[in-house]
């Protein structure tokens, strides 16, 4: 108890000190995200602390907590504690966030991107923004988009070539989307944290799962728990660096400024951090044991006919409109 021992006066001159620091108002705000302190999401995450603490002298900081821990590790719950303000900062993929906003699924529709400059051009442009809106209504303000990237299906059993390869698996995936996808392709899909995926790829509990390899995969070491890999590139998770809008209507429009180009170098970072990550990913992962399948054009036709059924479904909830969005950047970036 060394409160206890402070006498009387020295508490006054204590509390009359911290008043005047007042003026300076230095503030640590916390950060939620969902993945290990190894993945580019955390690495981001740091970026925009060091950023923001110099572009504030130090004045605003931002303490970031791994593994969705501050969701009582549910990493689905994040968004909605941000939505009410529970939490000020979070970084998390589109996946997440789709039990609050459906709408966030039209990045990950299946087969909807072929490559990072389709991606781009929806992020970068009017699709994005109009998402950015609708993230909004439910009181998330969307800063900057990052990445996670496409995610890239491994297993224990057998190497995926064609849809029939994952008959009957047993696969780990994020979200509600994924169960669709995976039933459509005919495994068994489980939803599953993914703070407790490592484990359950251990011991067998599923065969398999679909992350990215530069955000995820390589820094989460899924290679020394899965044997092979296909880059199948079904679908696109992008990340977002994302405040409560009750924290961002606290704040000067000097403050927000402060924020916001902190939040978008620190975004821009990760988006490049895991790009590099990911090109000399495939090389990693075969050192390090994984046999990695890369499929022809033909064999990716045949994933995308598979995943139709799922796409359209999903689609539907999306809303045409948000679709039609997305394809228009898209098509007009090629
Ligand atoms: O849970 C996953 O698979 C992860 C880390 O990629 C997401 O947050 C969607």
């Amino acid at each position: 108890m060394r409160f206890a021992k402070l006498g009387a006066t020295a508490l006054t001159s204590l509390i009359a000190g911290l008043a005047m620091l007042g003026t300076v108002s230095a503030e640590t705000f916390r950060l939620s995200h969902n993945t290990g302190d190894t993945t580019t999401w955390h690495r981001g995450a740091e970026k925009f602390n060091e950023l923001l603490g110099a572009a504030t002298g130090g004045d605003l900081q931002v303490r970031t907590f791994p593994n969705a821990q501050l969701s009582g590790g549910d990493q689905m719950k994040q968004a909605e504690m941000v939505g009410r303000g529970a939490l000020d900062f979070v970084i998390t993929s589109a996946i997440n966030v789709t039990p609050l906003v459906p709408e966030m699924a039209v990045f990950s529709l299946p087969y909807l991107y072929a490559n990072y400059e389709q991606v781009d051009a929806t992020t970068d442009g009017a699709a994005g923004d109009k998402m950015k809106e609708i993230m909004l209504a439910h009181n998330i303000v969307v800063l900057a988009w990052g990445e996670n990237g496409f995610r890239e299906v491994t297993n224990n059993a057998r190497p995926i070539k064609a849809p029939a390869d994952l008959q009957g698996l047993k696969m780990r995936v994020a979200g509600p989307m994924y169960i669709d996808v995976m039933n459509a392709l005919g495994a068994n899909p489980q939803q599953m944290q993914w703070s407790e995926t490592f484990t359950a790829l251990q011991q067998g509990v599923v065969d398999g799962q679909e992350n990215p390899v530069g955000a995820v995969i390589i820094p989460q070491r899924v290679y020394e728990v899965q044997k092979y890999l296909t880059t199948w590139h079904y679908s696109y998770d992008p990340v977002f660096l994302g405040v409560s809008k009750k924290r961002w209507d606290s704040w000067d429009d000097e403050t927000k400024a402060k924020v916001q180009q902190a939040a978008s170098e620190a975004m821009a970072y990760q988006k490049e951090i895991t790009r590099e990550d990911t090109a000399k990913g495939l090389e990693y992962l075969r050192e390090k044991g994984m046999e990695v399948y890369e499929p022809s054009a033909e064999e990716l036709q045949a994933f995308r006919d598979s995943t139709k059924p799922a796409f359209d479904t999903w689609a539907a909830k999306v809303g045409d409109d948000l679709v039609k969005s997305f394809q228009d950047a898209i098509s007009a970036s090629n």
